[in-house]
């Protein structure tokens, strides 16, 4: 069985599982917690991050967009990297911005209002939340809320990697509790509603709910 190494809560690996819901892919999870990375890791992921994809065969695929990639020639129903070349293209950009600008505006407020307090033990770094708050993300929201305007998705007329790529760090986003202003970013705010109420990434984010309340619990009772 392929295995995927990498904990629902990670943007990145959030992106392989919903590649995988949507592809109905047969596969074993490890959830492991990049906060747990040792050396030993590197020997299937040489920059030491999840996700990892392993293959049958034990080929190892340590990002992403790699995995997604892969998924989608091995496994082409339904297609998720559009097939005319220009949308393509455009899609794994927005792929790419999400992993980059969007990830890195939401993910450390992710961490600080959720991981710090129930994982690392320790306080938020209230000044970096609201840099983030105040600074990168209204930049970045703004950026996909013109790119969604008279949209249902973000390249063409179908669902796609820049679709997973955009909805999974909005996910974290929505796990802190934070709304995305609709005055503002009309656009983008129906566009996550319509994510998360899709089958494939709703039945996800319950399941993280689910595990997030558990681990809530667990650090309350110290
Ligand atoms: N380009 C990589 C980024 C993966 C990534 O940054 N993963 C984070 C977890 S969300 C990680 O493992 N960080 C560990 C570290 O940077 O030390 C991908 O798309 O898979």
């Amino acid at each position: 069985m392929p295995t995927l190494h990498g904990t629902p809560f990670s943007p990145f690996a959030r992106k392989v599982l919903i590649a995988l819901s949507e592809k109905g892919v047969a596969f074993d999870h490890v959830p492991v917690s990049h906060f747990e990375l040792t050396e030993a890791f590197d020997a299937i992921s040489p920059l030491r991050k999840i996700p990892v994809w392993t293959t049958d065969e034990g080929d190892h695929l340590p990002d992403s967009s790699a995995i997604l990639q892969y998924l989608d020639r091995a496994y082409p129903v339904p297609r998720l990297i559009p097939e005319d070349p220009l949308a393509a293209a455009q899609a794994l950009f927005l792929e790419e911005y999400g992993d980059t600008a969007l990830a890195l505006a939401v993910a450390p407020v992710f961490i600080e209002m959720l991981a710090a307090p129930v994982i690392l033990k320790r306080a938020p770094d209230q000044a970096l939340i609201d840099k983030k708050l105040s600074e990168e993300v209204p930049r970045v929201f703004s950026y996909l809320n013109s790119r969604l305007e008279g949209r249902e998705y973000l390249v063409g007329e179908d669902f796609s990697v820049a679709d997973i790529g955009i909805a999974s760090p909005l996910c974290n986003f929505r796990h802190t509790g934070n709304e995305i202003d609709r005055a503002n970013y009309p656009h983008l705010a129906d566009f996550a509603e319509r994510m998360l109420q899709r089958p494939t990434i709703a039945a996800l984010f319950a399941n993280e709910q689910k595990l997030m309340e558990g681990m809530v619990s667990k650090a309350a009772a110290g």
